[in-house]
Parts: C-alpha cells; sequence; structure tokens
C-alpha cells in the first residue's frame, strides 16, 4: 500500500509513534509517506528506499499574523496524493490535521480521486487544547467525517465521548514498543558513566509542560536521596525546565541531578535506569513509560488517564493519585531497598510491554487502512 502519514515532526509522544508505525510499515513492505514540516526526529535520513518525507513550506507573508499552515498542509497533501498515488492518508494529533486531510479529501474528491482518512486521537488534541470552544466545533466535524478513528487507550477513548458530540466508531488502538530492536542492541550498560556504582539512577523523560508536574519529579527524588544513594536523569526540553532548573540550583543539588535536554538516545540511558517516574496530570497513554517498561525499567506513575491501562499496579510498578508524592516515595522506596522485589519487577515491566509489542499491534493499523480503502471505493 501507498501510506501517506502526516504528524508533528517532534520529540512528542504522537510524532514518535508515528514516526515509528511509518518505520515498520515499510519494513513491511508498504512505501510510507510523511508529510510534515520538518524531517521528524526520530527518522534518520535514507532510513530505507521506501520511506518518503515531503515538507510542508509556508511562505511568510507580513499581512498574515499567523501563517495559515492548514492550507499549506491541505495543498501539499492534494499534491503528494496525486503524484505518489497513496491509498489512504493516516493523520496523527487532531489539530490541524485531521481538519486539513478533511479539506484536501474534498479538494480530491472534485478531481474524481477518492481517499480514506485515518485520524489517530493521542491525548491533548482532546484533552487540552482540542476541547477548548475556540476549536471544539471544528476538531469535532474532522473526527465525524474521518473515515476511520483511533485513540491510544480507553480512557482517552471515553474522554473524547464525554467532552465532544461524537457521531463515529472510536477504535482503540493502543500505542507500541519495538521490544525486538530493543532486545537485539543487547551490549551491556556503561552505568558508570551517568553514576557512581552504588548509585541508583532514576529517570524522567517528557516535554516539560505544566501537566508533566516535573516539580513533583524533584521533590521525590529529593525525598529518596537523604535514603537511598541515587541520581536523576531529567530527559526533555519544557516550558517548566528553567523553573526546575532554578530550585535544583539553588538546593545545591545539581551533581545529583542532571538535565540531559532532548535526547535520540533514549534507549541507552533507560537501559541504565533503576526506576521511571512519570506523575502527571494527564496522560492519555504514558509512550515514555512504555518505552521504559520495554527496557526493565520499573515505573513509579501517577493514576491519571490512559496510565493505569499500560503500568500495572503492584506488577510493572505502582499507581499513585495526582501529586500524592508521600506515596510515591514511599512505594519507590519499597522497590529502591529490596533488591529480590527490584529484579522481580524489572522482569514484570517487560513482560507487561511485551502486550504492546509492535508485532501486536501493527496489523490492526494495517487492517484499518484496508478496511478504509474498500469501503471508499465502494
Ligand atoms: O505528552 C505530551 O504532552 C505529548 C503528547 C503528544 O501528542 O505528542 O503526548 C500524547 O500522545 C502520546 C502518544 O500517543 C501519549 O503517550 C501521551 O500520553 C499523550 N499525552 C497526554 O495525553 C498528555
Amino acid at each position: 500500500m501507498n501510506i501517506a502519514i502526516v504528524c508533528y515532526p517532534t520529540f512528542g509522544g504522537s510524532g514518535v509513534v508515528a514516526t515509528e508505525l511509518g518505520i515498520a510499515l515499510s519494513a513491511k513492505g508498504h512505501e510510507v509517506h510523511f508529510i510534515t514540516y520538518h524531517q521528524p526526529v526520530r527518522l534518520e535520513a535514507l532510513q530505507h528506499h521506501s520511506i518518503h518525507f515531503h515538507e510542508v513550506n509556508i511562505p511568510e507573508y507580513p499581512l498574515f499574523k499567523y501563517q495559515p499552515y492548514e492550507l499549506a498542509l491541505s495543498s501539499r497533501l492534494v499534491d503528494v496524493v496525486k503524484n505518489a498515488h497513496i491509498d489512504v492518508l493516516h493523520v496523527h494529533y487532531a489539530i490541524p490535521h485531521a481538519y486539513a486531510a478533511y479539506m484536501a479529501k474534498k479538494m480530491l474528491m472534485d478531481e474524481g480521486i477518492q481517499i480514506p482518512i485515518v485520524t489517530t486521537l493521542h491525548g491533548t488534541d482532546i484533552t487540552l487544547v482540542g476541547s477548548h470552544p475556540f476549536y471544539r466545533p471544528a476538531v469535532t466535524f474532522s473526527i465525524n467525517h474521518s473515515d476511520r478513528v483511533t485513540a491510544v487507550s480507553q480512557s482517552l477513548k471515553q474522554d473524547t465521548i464525554r467532552l465532544f458530540d461524537i457521531k463515529t466508531n472510536i477504535e482503540v488502538v493502543p500505542n507500541f514498543i519495538d521490544i525486538e530492536k530493543i532486545d537485539s542492541v543487547g551490549k551491556p550498560c556503561e552505568r558508570t558513566l551517568l553514576a557512581e556504582k552504588e548509585e541508583k539512577i532514576l529517570t524522567h523523560i517528557s516535554n516539560f509542560r505544566p501537566l508533566k508536574r516535573i516539580m513533583d519529579v524533584i521533590s521525590i527524588f529529593e525525598r529518596l536521596s537523604p535514603e537511598i544513594s541515587c541520581r536523576l536523569m531529567m530527559i526533555g526540553e519544557g516550558p517548566e525546565k528553567i523553573k526546575a532548573l532554578d530550585y535544583v540550583e539553588k538546593k545545591g543539588l545539581s551533581d545529583k541531578i542532571l538535565f540531559l535536554g532532548n535526547s535520540n538516545e533514549i534507549d541507552k540511558i533507560l537501559c541504565y535506569s533503576d526506576l521511571f517516574l512519570l506523575p502527571s496530570e494527564k496522560e492519555s497513554f504514558g509512550l515514555s513509560a512504555l518505552e521504559a517498561m520495554a527496557h526493565g525499567v520499573p515505573v513509579i506513575s501517577s493514576n491519571a488517564g490512559g496510565l493505569s491501562e499500560v503500568n500495572k499496579e503492584g506488577y510493572s510498578g505502582y499507581l499513585s493519585n495526582i501529586g500524592d508524592i508521600d506515596e510515591m516515595v514511599s512505594k519507590a522506596k519499597n522497590l529502591l531497598l529490596n533488591e529480590n522485589l527490584h529484579k522481580q519487577f524489572k522482569q514484570q515491566a517487560k513482560k507487561q510491554a511485551s502486550l504492546f509489542s509492535l508485532e501486536r499491534i501493527i496489523g490492526k493499523y494495517e487492517t484499518i487502512y484496508s478496511d478504509a480503502v474498500a469501503s471508499t471505493k465502494f
């Protein structure tokens, strides 16, 4: 099949999922066309001859206070669908991708070309941004006019039904992880690069937005460190970073809490990690928690949104109410101070992650594409 994928090309979860999906589909023999405003960060240049990248350019014009990205995207979609004979258009993150795809579909229809649209809802496009009254009518419209709609968790599906007037079926297709790729790397982790031999390594990965509650991450670490020799790796960039950095400096913790920025070496960092912290206020799925678990890292998380569908209480880690630092600290201690239990949770985390293996999920998308193509033809 010729599949076009529209996504945000950044380090955010939706872009990562879309990119990994495209790479996996190309490995299965599909031609995959990424259409976005720059090359997705997880897509290495010339990764595979069946992966193509089409950049969306927006000519700047001083009259516009806001440059019309949707217009440029929908025009680019029309061109790519026609020139590359695309069979299906898969858009990740509803805003504004589903809306631009609908416009492209209508323009193509005028030329006698039928193109089915699959929309995948990721989280903040629904729970945070999309449900704002300024956007809700357009988001509702574009979801209802997609040929197939998927959500990355049951929780996100329920949120979508609660927040919008949805007239179409939403199928849950969970996010996934390429476990085989992780296992195939298999070289011993050189943890001494980041910490002393006896130190435990705690890790947090996110876009440091307020909803990630990164000050909770730091508080948990601060409360653990007098009792357990440990270091904290903070991976990512975002608006809360300055506040967190200031705090860490003031408290004299800079040698124990390392801010490593955005990284394409998540595999290496997780391979060193003993515990992953994700105390988010909202999380439709929690891809970073799944990535941690796939590396055998137990997760201490909040129970927000779809996190309980990924992290299993008392098995792959522990879940607490949002902001319940006391409980998160005590559960973290319980794991880190008990070597046998920690070892058991590491194995269980990996086992739990295998429920979301790429092999289990990719076929679901292929079936959705074939069904969407078939139903557009008749
Ligand atoms: O977490 C973020 O703020 C980034 C955001 C995105 O769209 O890139 O992540 C959302 O999609 C991920 C992939 O499906 C999910 O794993 C995240 O849980 C979800 N984030 C939220 O719901 C806050």
